[in-house]
């Protein structure tokens, strides 16, 4: 029996077809005539089956009975846990209120609206995720100026781009598939500006490869801004027609002249003329953005604000070949993730509650109404949930639960997500985790975050759960995909977890469906399709329908693309973009760069594993058994360190251990450190807590709520170290 299923190893979610016998997986394979991935996939799929029947895999609800991170479990049914969690909810909502209770998820891969449906009838506004520093910020700030959110993650099929601006992304190891579409794209001429501090992939294709210091971007895409107003090279019509404040951003831009941006960036001026030029004299391009410009801390915002003012003044926005933009069709139809998460039933009272939402005003309630209200009557429009884009600042709930401010947080659960190794500023995490009255985790596996836990609920996994995607109203397709096979032993879907609790808590109504089946078929009903038909037909893809603003105008309070943002001046924010220096730089800091010298950046990915994943899957783990630090040779020499010598990486926050990759293909001044390490093949107990104090970067890293982007609140994952051997 073949079936059609998405993998959900990552938010790509590859069509893919499992062959199944006797209730068993036997092979997974791409398929081709799915219409968004086309049978394109990267190699974590081939781990499927192993991942699946892992023999480590959890498999029934645990309990902890000995002391917190002891690893003393029972084994109890999940009645007893869903009993129990309820009860303990229901006792912190009564005495300390329902922003007591928090929630936590990590990046998108699973059913997490149903995750928003319960904390909304639940009362609390204290949801956090990585959405900061991964990509959902982004989608405020787009929403924001030009009411939808225009990130090229796939390279749709019509018109090349001319120019293709590789900014901080190498999908030659987070998505392959859409890099082997770049590398097309290239032989048919489009051109490729990279702009990376690592000589990556896209940098070795690219014509042009800008190796700029890390963090400061935001003052290069004001130069880039700066090269074309001045030198005219944006397009005159769509600049007088359909945007705001073209007058006040040719004033501000300048201040960035590119040969004060070369010394800031450390790029040298005439390449920063040139690839500004490369970029606005080839029509169409793209502007394809990685996650680090969500990661640079401070700046981040007005970074991706120049990148949308960019996009927009060149005439790239919503035409072939250029930014894809806004939903279309049919697909409008479904019943949406923001319709499901029923945001309305929070109150304005517990709104204001949201950790975060007094300073870091776009990513919480008071920015996303106004991102979402102009979006009333624009068919087009997408704006972002409230689980993508409207989160509590997480550093901040860790600090909460720390220091009993603004209120106690006494309640965590936890789904998907490992903040151990993936939160910055582990050892604050960790006080924080052990501080909680309880901790529930759902995974997979067993994590260093689960050993905390007072309750490990065992999840399952995309061969064995239905997958929708798209539907999340951001993307102008739905994927589907079928069950391959029944669940394994008592491995519940995360849907599951929070009907279950809803079904105890009060919540009985809004939770009909006992199936997630049950509940695709009633969000796909209105656009004639069952689960399965969906399925079967291998998705759905919105027409292609360009300059749809000419209808009805951008969904903005203005109704043009905000160069100048109403809505960040209505916050009480510089509405136009400026650079700042990160607090931790050299330049900066120069009495701290004297005892660490050298700039880190981390988290490069490895395609191999999904950050915190795949560390036990043993297929993946041979290919790249080893935390590895890229350094410079001759820094490397200075320092005595030979290649594959293992080094430590030491920051004001402590010292972590990696082998050392001699690379010449990154600045001297830089070092590059992989995130998510941690052993699953170490003891699990405390201290061990699988060895995750060892090589985990964000031990390393400071995520203090002042040096964080102050519009979004975003954290850096970067900072200043200085390298040594280990001595054995
Ligand atoms: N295999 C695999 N794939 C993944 C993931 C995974 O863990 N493993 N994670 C997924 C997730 S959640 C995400 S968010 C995406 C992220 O995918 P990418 O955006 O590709 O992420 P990174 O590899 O962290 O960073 C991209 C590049 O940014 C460079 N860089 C570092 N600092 C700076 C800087 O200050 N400025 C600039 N311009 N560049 C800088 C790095 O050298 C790196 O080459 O990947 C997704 N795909
Ligand atoms: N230093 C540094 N830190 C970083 C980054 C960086 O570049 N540098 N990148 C950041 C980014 S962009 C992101 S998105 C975060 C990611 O952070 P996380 O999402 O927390 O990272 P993962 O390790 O992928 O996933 C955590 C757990 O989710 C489980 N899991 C996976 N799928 C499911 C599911 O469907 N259901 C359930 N219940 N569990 C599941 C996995 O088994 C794993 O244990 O990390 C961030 N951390
Ligand atoms: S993990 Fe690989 S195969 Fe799976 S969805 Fe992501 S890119 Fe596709
Ligand atoms: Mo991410």
């Amino acid at each position: 029996m073949i079936k059609k299923a998405n993998c959900m190893f990552c938010h790509r979610n590859c069509g893919m077809l499992v062959e199944v016998e006797d209730g068993k997986l036997t092979k997974v394979r791409p398929n081709p005539e799915q219409k968004i991935t086309r049978g394109a996939i990267c190699i974590k799929a081939t781990a499927a089956i192993e991942h699946h029947y892992h023999p480590d895999r959890l498999n029934f609800p645990l309990k902890r009975v000995g002391e917190r991170g002891e690893g003393k479990w029972e084994r109890i049914n999940w009645e007893q846990a869903l009993e129990e969690i309820a009860d303990k909810l229901s006792v912190i909502r009564e005495a300390d209120g329902a922003e007591s209770v928090a929630l936590g998820r990590g990046t998108y891969r699973t059913d997490f609206w149903a995750l928003s449906r319960f904390q909304h009838l639940f009362g609390t506004p204290n949801m956090y995720t990585p959405g900061q520093i991964c990509f959902c910020n982004t989608w405020s700030i787009h929403t924001a100026i030009y009411g939808a959110c225009a990130i090229a993650k796939s390279v749709m099929p019509g018109t090349p781009p001319q120019c293709l601006v590789v900014w901080g992304l190498n999908p030659a190891e987070s998505y392959p598939p859409t890099w082997k579409s770049m590398l097309g794209l290239k032989k048919k001429g489009t051109k490729i500006i990279t702009i990376d501090p690592r000589r990556t992939p896209p940098a070795e294709a690219a014509d042009m490869w800008l190796q700029i210091r890390p963090q400061t971007d935001g003052a290069l895409a004001l130069a880039w801004l700066n090269v074309i107003i001045n030198e005219g090279l944006y397009d005159k019509d769509f600049v007088d027609n359909w945007t705001y404040g073209f007058d006040k951003l040719k004033k501000r831009v300048q201040e960035y002249p590119p040969d004060r941006v070369a010394e800031i960036c450390w790029i040298p001026a005439d390449q920063i003329v040139e690839s500004a030029r490369m970029y606005a004299t080839s029509k169409p391009a793209i502007i394809s953005c990685g996650v680090k410009l969500d990661q640079i801390g401070k700046n981040s915002t007005h970074t991706i604000q120049s990148q949308c003012i960019l996009r927009a003044i060149t005439g790239n926005l919503d035409v072939e070949g250029g930014e894809p933009f806004g939903r279309t069709g049919d697909i409008t139809k479904a019943i949406d993730e923001i319709q499901m998460e029923l945001h309305e039933k929070l109150s304005a009272e517990q709104r204001r509650k949201q950790i975060g939402a007094d300073k870091f005003k776009l990513f919480t309630w008071p920015g996303y109404e106004m991102i979402c209200g102009p979006s009333e009557g624009i068919p087009h429009a997408s704006p972002p949930t409230v689980n993508l884009s409207c989160a509590a600042h997480e550093p901040s709930v860790w600090r909460a639960i720390l220091s009993g401010e603004p209120y106690p947080i006494k309640a965590l659960i936890i789904q998907a997500n490992n903040p151990m190794v993936q939160s910055t500023n582990t050892n604050l995490v960790y006080d924080a985790l052990r501080a909680l009255d309880m901790l529930v985790v759902m995974d997979y596996f067993m994590t260093p975050t689960g050993m905390l836990a007072d309750y490990i609920l065992p999840a399952t996994g995309w061969l064995e759960r239905p997958v929708v995607t798209g539907i999340d109203g951001t993307k102008n397709f739905i994927i589907a995909g079928e069950r391959a096979v029944k669940p394994e032993f008592e491995r519940r879907d995360d849907f599951q977890l929070w009907r279950g609790l809803g079904l105890r808590l009060g919540q009985e109504e809004y939770w009909p469906w006992e199936t997630l089946e049950d509940c695709f078929d009633y969000r796909l009903e209105p656009m004639g399709y069952t689960l399965k038909e969906l399925a079967d037909d291998n998705g759905i893809l919105g027409p292609r329908e360009y300059k749809k603003y000419e209808k009805y105008g951008f969904a903005t309070p203005e109704r043009k693309v905000e160069l100048y943002s109403t809505i960040f001046e209505k916050l009480g924010y510089d509405p136009l973009p400026s650079y700042e220096e990160a607090p931790e730089t050299p330049v900066s800091a120069p009495e701290l760069a004297k005892e660490y010298p050298l700039i880190l950046t981390t988290g490069g990915r490895i395609k191999y594993f999904y950050h915190s994943e795949f560390r036990q899957v043993q297929s993946m783990r041979k290919m790249h058994p080893d935390p590895i630090l890229q350094i410079h040779p001759d820094t490397a020499e200075s320092l005595k360190i030979a290649n594959k010598d293992w080094v430590y990486v030491e920051t004001r926050f402590g010292r972590v251990k990696f082998e050392a990759e001699l690379f010449d293909g990154i600045d001297p001044r830089v070092v590059h450190a992989e995130h998510s390490w941690w052993f699953p093949e170490k003891n699990a107990e405390e201290p061990s807590l699988h060895g995750v104090w060892e090589s985990n970067v964000n031990v390393l890293i400071n995520d203090d709520p002042d040096h964080c982007d102050p519009i979004c609140g975003g954290w850096p994952h970067m900072g200043l170290c200085k390298v040594y051997p280990v001595v054995a």
